[in-house]
């Protein structure tokens, strides 16, 4: 049942779920110079730090306006900036740069950290290893390293998932050597046509499938880093056995073709730690490396595709959950967490009662939530 009130959306609200966020903002080279700091407290292993300046940043780039001298009185009020924060941008407005982003960023240390952890499967915490146990700083290195070593605990848990398959999972040799490739942004036409032909894929399958494209391309990005497609079938409603029946014989066709050639992830799980719940039989995902085929494809080049198949009642909160951005998604379980709901991809429940909410459309999934609507476009915090 929709709530009857709804918190409309404004740039000073503490969640990101409701600051209409554009892709563009004027204080675009403030909050890049920002990240800088942020990504060097992510490296370092600085959650909480890291998390400051990403929040603040947040709400840096959904500000509408220029931020300058004048508007410092503002901006001190919105949430998340505090007294460093601020000190920054005053630093910025007057210099046009931050002293510590311009550190951190010719820090040898930084640079080799943020390129390892380009690499799928290396994190910050491996990065810092590679780089200050075994003493490594360039490709050339940990391609020599992983020659004879391999990545203890790079995540191959597919005895979670019910899907079997042939698909190789992608290791970390395989990983280094499509670096440059899975790297490389794919503007929006190449997304589309990656769409098309899984969905002719699908077709073959099982006629009547929808696939909807998600992730940063639905909020309007030029190029993304990877396709996210939602599929849903109106046969799956309340047979979660078919869930992963259609994502197993889907993933096995994209391999038998050549189009898949590496898994990276199989399973239902959303979140790492998240409580499993019921409902998550009804969401079955496979993070692969897919290719299009060679006339579609001059170059070969290999692309990241997370394929998400969901039971019709899911199909919704599916594509809330994967449209983003991060720091929505964020705050969007935050403020239903502070309302007594639990949102995530599969569905929203009263967390008193455990009831089950299904809306059946993108409005309803804010409504319930006692939301205002925001279009994918603005969901860019
Ligand atoms: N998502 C999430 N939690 C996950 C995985 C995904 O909340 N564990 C959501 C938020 C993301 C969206 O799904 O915005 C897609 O994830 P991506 O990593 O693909 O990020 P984007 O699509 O936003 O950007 P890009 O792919 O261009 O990097
Ligand atoms: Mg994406």
């Amino acid at each position: 049942e929709p709530q009857e009130t709804l918190e409309q959306p404004h740039y000073s609200s503490r969640y990101a779920c409701l600051r209409p966020c554009p892709l563009e903002s004027p204080n675009q080279e403030l909050a890049r110079q920002l990240a800088v700091i942020r990504k060097d407290r992510e490296l370092d292993g600085n959650a909480t730090s890291a998390l400051v300046y990403e929040r603040a940043i947040s709400v840096i780039i959904a500000y509408p306006h220029k931020i300058t001298t004048a508007r410092m009185n503002e901006l001190a009020k919105l949430p998340f900036m505090g007294e460093k924060m601020l000190a920054k941008v005053e630093e910025y407005i007057e210099s046009g740069t931050i002293t510590e982003s311009q550190k951190i960023a010719a820090s040898g240390r930084f640079r080799a950290l943020s390129a390892f952890t380009t690499i799928y499967g290396i994190g910050p915490s491996t990065a810092r290893k590679l780089f200050d146990v075994f003493g490594l700083r360039t490709f050339d290195e940990l391609v020599a390293h992983f020659s004879t070593n391999e990545l203890p605990y790079l995540n191959d848990d597919r005895s979670e998932s019910r899907i079997q398959t042939r698909a190789p999972t992608l290791k970390i040799q395989a990983a280094l050597a499509l670096r440059e490739e899975l790297n490389e942004r794919i503007p929006r036409t190449e997304v589309e046509t990656m769409h098309s032909v899984v969905m002719a894929e699908l077709e073959q399958i099982k006629g009547g499938c929808t696939g909807t494209i998600v992730g940063g391309y639905r909020r309007g990005k030029a190029y993304s880093n990877d396709v996210d497609i939602v599929i849903t079938h109106p046969s799956l409603a309340n047979e979660p056995s078919l869930v992963s029946d259609l994502c197993e014989k889907l993933v096995n066709q994209l391999f038998q073709r050549g189009l898949i050639t590496h898994l990276m992830h199989l399973g239902s799980f959303l979140q790492p730690g998240a409580p499993r719940h019921p409902s998550l039989d009804t969401i079955e995902k496979a993070l692969t490396v897919f290719r299009l085929p060679p006339q579609l494809n001059p170059r070969g080049v290999h692309r990241r595709l997370d394929l998400i198949v969901v039971a019709p009642e899911t199909y919704w909160t599916a594509i809330v959950g994967w449209t983003g951005s991060k720091m929505f998604e964020r705050d969007l379980r935050l403020w239903a967490k502070e309302r007594g709901l639990n949102f995530d991809s599969s569905g929203i429940t009263r967390r008193s009662n455990g009831k089950q909410y299904f809306p059946q459309t993108e409005e309803d999934v804010f409504s319930v939530m006692g939301l205002g609507y925001l279009d994918p476009t603005l969901r860019n915090a």
